[in-house]
Order: structure tokens, then sequence, then C-alpha cells
């Protein structure tokens, strides 16, 4: 792609940000490469077009094309989630929460959602959050057992609180969510069950993790994470939901949808309906998997004892019960290895410091790696942390890392154009 030079500040930071995306190992769990079709998309004119309202029911004229891919973006995330309808235009997953709140709650309503700090949302319920100051949640976690969902937790909160809604998904949880069992006690306290798949989306479309749509009324999901796509979040709900989802999204929260983006989700809804894409989602557990396992013979304590899905999260303190989740960051980051720090369970310290780390493989999947090159990055993890102060090691392990990069190139044509 020709860089345009009418703007060398930022065109010179956009070009560093291609080498360091293609020179560092990315295991951020929320992060991905998007394909050169859905960038492309992204970077359309259809950025130039105001479009506020839906297909066919628009306040601007010059509608047409956009309502055509509009549409296509709906229909194919019908399609891909098995779902009645679609709205595709949220700017990010936690507008797609305040959306389905806005449908279904009113200020001060009670809603059980997974903490923070056992692995949930920000727009979970938590106080620094608008979801947390609107409305009444309560909090539910994981067993001290097995750090797993505590069900008998969610149905004795259930019982107690009687909430108007059940928030189900989570940001930092190693585990397959199971739908059955919160629906049935959704039922029995009458509370509408909203199932976030932010993170889970394209594992889900890839038949790697059990689709929530059928028992869930409404799905949430960012479309950037596993699934593949641009930035930026949708819901899907059964039909008696479509028009309060709708009208809360707009005129009840946003005005006009990006339709540059909703073009590219277009594009990543049939990308994730591929063949090639459920290939691609099996190898991100398997490489998770592989991952999780080389870590473990090396002394750090995965959380939950494993993994089901993208994403790691490690508990540090057995590896090293002075290294904090704040620091294992930051010398990996120096050693170019992107990760990021993470509460575990019941954790003792604060979110900004953390006692673990939370990996996921879904970038590095993209990039054709496999359980071998899961080997090799467990090794490199376990050389950088162990010899933390050490920047001769940093040094190496950074060199390794760029190696391994460049074997597998994310963006090999923008890659030509530095
Ligand atoms: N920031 C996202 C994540 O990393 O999980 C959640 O919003």
């Amino acid at each position: 792609m020709p860089w345009p030079d009418t703007d060398g500040a930022v065109f010179r930071l956009i070009k560093q940000e291609i080498e360091r995306q293609s020179t560092s190992i990315r295991l951020i769990a929320s992060e991905n490469f998007a394909s050169p079709a859905v960038l492309a998309a992204t970077g359309s004119v259809l950025t130039n077009k105001y479009s506020e309202g839906y297909p066919g029911r628009r306040y601007y004229g010059g509608n047409k094309i956009v309502d055509k891919i509009e549409d296509l973006a709906r229909q194919r995330a019908c399609t891909l989630f098995e779902a009645d309808h679609a709205n595709v235009q949220p700017h990010a997953g936690a507008i797609a929460n305040m959306c389905v709140y806005q449908a279904f709650l009113k200020p001060g309503d009670t809603v059980l959602g997974m903490s923070l700090d056992h692995g949930g949302h920000l727009t979970h319920g938590s106080p620094v959050n608008f979801s947390g100051q609107h409305y009444r949640f309560v909090s539910y976690g994981v067993t001290d057992s097995d750090e797993r969902i505590d069900l008998a937790q969610i149905e004795e909160l259930a019982y107690e609180y009687h909430p108007k809604m059940i928030v189900l998904g989570a940001t930092a949880y190693p585990r397959i969510i199971d739908t059955k069992p919160v629906r049935e006690i959704a039922d029995e306290v009458g509370a509408v069950l909203v199932f976030d798949a932010a993170h889970i989306a394209g594992l889900i479309a890839g038949g790697v993790h059990p689709n929530p749509t059928e028992l869930a009324d409404v799905v949430t999901f960012t479309t950037h994470k596993t699934l593949r796509g641009p930035r930026g979040g949708a819901i899907v709900c059964k039909s008696e939901h479509a028009k309060s989802i709708d009208k809360a999204m707009f005129p009840g929260i946003q005005g006009g949808p990006l339709e540059h983006v909703i073009a590219a989700k277009a594009v990543a809804f049939e990308e994730a309906s591929s063949r090639l894409f459920a290939t691609y989602a099996a190898q991100i557990v398997a490489n998770s998997q592989a991952l999780v396992s080389a870590l473990a013979d090396q002394g750090f304590r995965p959380v939950s004892g494993g993994t089901d899905n993208h994403l790691i999260l490690i508990d540090l303190r057995t590896f090293d019960p002075d290294l904090t989740g704040k620091k294992a960051q930051s010398v990996l980051d120096d050693a170019g290895i992107v990760v990021n720090k993470n509460t575990i369970p019941n954790d003792s310290r604060s979110p900004f410091v953390a006692s673990g780390i939370r990996i996921g493989t879904a970038a590095v999947t993209t990039q054709g790696m496999d359980a071998d090159d899961m080997t090799v990055i467990a090794d490199l993890i376990v050389r950088a942390l162990r010899h933390q102060n050490d920047e001769q090691v940093a040094a190496k392990v950074r060199h390794e890392a760029q190696e391994l990069c460049a074997s597998r190139p994310p963006y090999p044509d923008l890659l030509k154009t530095l």
C-alpha cells in the first residue's frame, strides 16, 4: 500500500507500529492481526458517509450503497452466530454492553456479573465504570477449589437478589463457559441472560467453543479479538429483542455508525465462516494448551490448571513469589514479548501491580505459529523472567524473539513499504 507523504509525523509513526507489530511476539489475549481485506475496508471512502439510523430508515440521503453494506454485515453476523437479529453498529464491546443495559434495565436495577478480579470486565459492574455506577451489580466469581465459574454462587445470589439480568462472559477466564445451567437459573428467577462473548467470538465462529446464541437472550461481542476483524463491537439477539436493542443503540447511545468499520466487520464475518478459519480457531486452542503445559513444566501455576480457549492466566508466585505482574510485563516487553499484567482470583495485589500475567495465542496463531513455536516462546519467557536483571539475557531473548517473528511476518507486503 503506498503511504501518503502529506503528514510525515503520523505516517512515520504508523510505519514504526508496523515494524513493532512485526518484530515482537504479541501475546495480548485481546489482540490479533486483521487481514489485508479487513484493513482495506477500514481505510476506505466509507468513512466519508453519515448514515444515522438503519438500512432503509436513515436520516440523510445517499445511503443506498451503505445500506447494502450494513445489511450484508447483519446477515453475515446472523448466519455466523445462528442468530435471529444482529446490530453491527457498536463502536466497541463496552458500547455493545451499554446498549444491552439501556435496552433492558432502568438505573438502579439489579444485575449479576462476574467480578473483574475473577476474570470479568469493567462493564460487568465495576464501581469505576458506568455499569457499576448506574446499575446495582452483584458480583459472582470462580470457586476457590478449581477456579471455575461458581454456579452455586450464581444460583444463591440469583435467589437472594432476584436480578433483572445475569451477565455471563469474561476477559480473563481460560475455560469453556457453559450457558445451560445459567440459563436455567435465569429462568428460575425471571432474569434476562446476556452472554458477553467479546473474547471468544472467534472460537465460537470456528466451532471450538459452544455457541451461546440459542440459550442467551442477547450475545455481545467484539470483532477484533479472536474473531480477527476490525476494532469494534456487535450484538446478536432473539427477534423479540431486536427492536429494543436497535433503539437503544441508535438513537439511545450512538450517533452516526462507522460504515467503513461495518464493511470491515462484514469482511471478517465472511472470513470467519470459512473452513480455514475453523482450522485457525482449533490451532489457537492447541497453541495455548501447548504453551500452558510448557510454562507449567517450568514452575508457573496456570489458574484453573490449564486452558480450554485462547488464553492462559498465569499465577507468577510459584515461579517467583516476589515477581509481580507489573514487573513481568515490563521485563517481557524489554525482551520483545508483549503480555499484560493481570490479577488472579483473590489477588492480594492491586490491578496496577497484580500477581499474574494474561497470555493469548490468537495473534501468533494468525502468524502461522504452531505448538513447537509455543515451546520456543515458553523458553524465551522463562529465560527473560529468570534473569530479570541481566540486560545481556534480555538482548539475546529479544534477538531470538525477532528471529521467530521474522520467520512468520504478519504483513509481508506492508513490511516492503517501510
Ligand atoms: N481490553 C480488553 C481485554 O484486553 O480483554 C477488554 O476490554
